[in-house]
């Protein structure tokens, strides 16, 4: 059983997943279906070797995502204004939703680690807050 999320706007994923015995396992994930949004972009992260690397830092005043680790293990955090949680990815069957206004940063990557996510929208540089102290202000304001 995941963890229990006590972070507002989040929540975990489970893909739909076809086990071929001795010829693998195939995982899907469905705009609509499984991932709670109609799926706009894919990027992934990988080359994460050095071991201080630290992704993220940020939060989404609108967009929607699904954050998978399809190889290896991370951390990821998750600060939804009031609330902070602490998350060890490693299952690539089992995603996290973040919805809009969370802060989240990925770090302690296994060398062989590859993050997946799947957004609601294309890249927007308008729509990401880079300080924390400016995510604070910006969600204190919409309360
Ligand atoms: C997020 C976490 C999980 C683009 O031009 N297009 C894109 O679609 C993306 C994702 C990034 N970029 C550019 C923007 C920056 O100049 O690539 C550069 C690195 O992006 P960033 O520092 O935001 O990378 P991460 O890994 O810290 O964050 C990314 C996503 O940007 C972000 O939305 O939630 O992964």
């Amino acid at each position: 059983m995941p963890v229990p999320l006590k972070v507002k706007r989040c929540a975990h994923i489970e893909l739909k997943q076809v086990v071929d015995e001795k010829d693998g396992v195939l995982s899907i994930a469905e705009g609509s279906k499984e991932v709670p949004f109609e799926i706009a972009r894919v990027y992934y992260i990988y080359g994460l070797s050095y071991p201080k690397a630290q992704r993220g830092l940020h939060a989404h005043k609108e967009l929607e995502q699904v954050i998978l680790c399809i190889n290896g293990s991370f951390k990821l955090m998750l600060d939804d204004g009031e609330n902070r949680q602490y998350l060890y990815l490693t299952d690539p069957n089992h995603g996290i939703y973040l919805g809009p206004k969370i802060w989240h940063t990925m770090f302690e990557f296994s060398s062989d680690c590859i993050i997946l996510v799947l957004a609601s929208d294309r890249y927007d540089e308008a729509d990401y807050i880079r300080g924390y102290d400016q995510f604070i202000d910006y969600t204190k304001s919409l309360r």
